[in-house]
């Protein structure tokens, strides 16, 4: 289960140990927005792009190398300049929104988009059907990428809101790949909008607690902090505190393992007493190694 930057890494690493034909990766889709009329997914993107090897590794979004003359066009049109879309990531929101708007699902357009990219593994959208994360602030209630991209996820969070939550269902084969599963990642994404948006989506949860599969997390907090992006204002916003423990509660009720890190190694049993087990080593990411080091810790634990 992935968000992005953060899980991007941790599936690189997780492909150099296991066949990538056997990772199916269920992605959020409450970041999706339509930006220039083209449908954005920004996390599946990821994910993809990065499996692919063709992601750029300075920012963990977008195209390795990529050019920005389209955008540069469409400014001098429209004054939009916000969110920087490549002209070969273009390709990619053309392509989807141009057989999303001939019928076809977000999960069957993704699985185009990997196939085309030469992916052996699996990329789900957690849901095909509309759902948006919102933001309140004091600045108003507004798209989370306006709220992350935009303004820099500079505000304090008032309130999280997962429109289309009601009515959305698990993309086709989502439920099935958590039941036949030997093991659930949660990746260390944003436990708010990545994971909890997953989370969110009905019958997604009930099939994490039915599963016979090992369920093991990793913190995207260490030391009360995050890796990367505004989960520690997310997690305020919720009225939770910013640590490792905060994250499990999110998710004991279906966890069995998770992966902390070292520098957060008094919290184990507090954890513990959560009724999860604790695995304590070293979470950051800052290398190949790094990755693949955590990807066995995940599937080894
Ligand atoms: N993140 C930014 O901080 N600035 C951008 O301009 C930006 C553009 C962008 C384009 C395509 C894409 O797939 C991702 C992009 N991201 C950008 C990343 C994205 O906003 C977030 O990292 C994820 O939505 C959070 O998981």
């Amino acid at each position: 289960m992935a968000g992005g930057v953060g899980a991007a890494k941790l599936l690189a690493g997780i492909v150099k140990v296991i066949d990538p034909k056997e990772l199916t990766v269920i992605g959020n889709t409450g970041d999706d927005i339509e930006l220039h009329g083209l449908h954005i997914s920004p996390d599946l993107d990821i994910a993809a792009y990065t499996l692919a090897g063709i992601v750029d590794k300075t920012q963990g979004w977008g195209i390795s190398g990529d050019t920005f003359q389209c955008l540069d066009a469409l400014k001098t049109f429209s004054g939009f300049e916000w969110f920087h879309l490549g002209d070969r990531d273009l390709a990619t929101h053309i392509f989807r929104t141009n057989l999303l708007r001939q019928g076809y699902s977000l999960s069957q357009v993704t699985q185009k988009v990997c196939v085309a990219l030469g992916l052996k593994t699996t990329i789900l959208p957690m849901t095909d059907d509309k759902f948006e994360t919102r933001i309140t602030t004091k600045a108003g209630t507004m798209h989370f990428e306006e709220y992350m991209v935009k303004r820099g996820a500079k505000d304090e969070v008032l309130g999280v809101e997962f429109y289309g939550a009601e009515k959305a269902k698990p993309a086709a084969g989502v439920v099935e790949a958590i039941e036949n599963a030997r093991r659930v990642v949660i990746c260390p994404s944003n436990p708010v909008v990545s994971v909890g948006t997953i989370l969110s989506v009905k019958g997604i949860r009930e099939a994490l607690k039915r599963t016979d599969a090992v369920k093991v997390g990793v913190s995207p907090i260490i030391g009360g902090k995050p890796v990367k992006g505004p989960a520690d204002k997310l997690l305020r916003g919720l009225g939770c505190e910013v640590s490792a423990f905060a994250v499990t509660e999110l998710y004991a009720d279906f966890l069995d393992v998770f992966v902390i890190d070292i520098v957060d190694a008094s919290e184990k049993e507090r954890i513990e007493q959560l009724g999860v087990k604790v695995k304590v080593t070293n979470t950051v990411m800052r290398n190949m190694s790094d990755k693949v080091e955590l990807a066995k810790t995940m599937l080894e634990t």
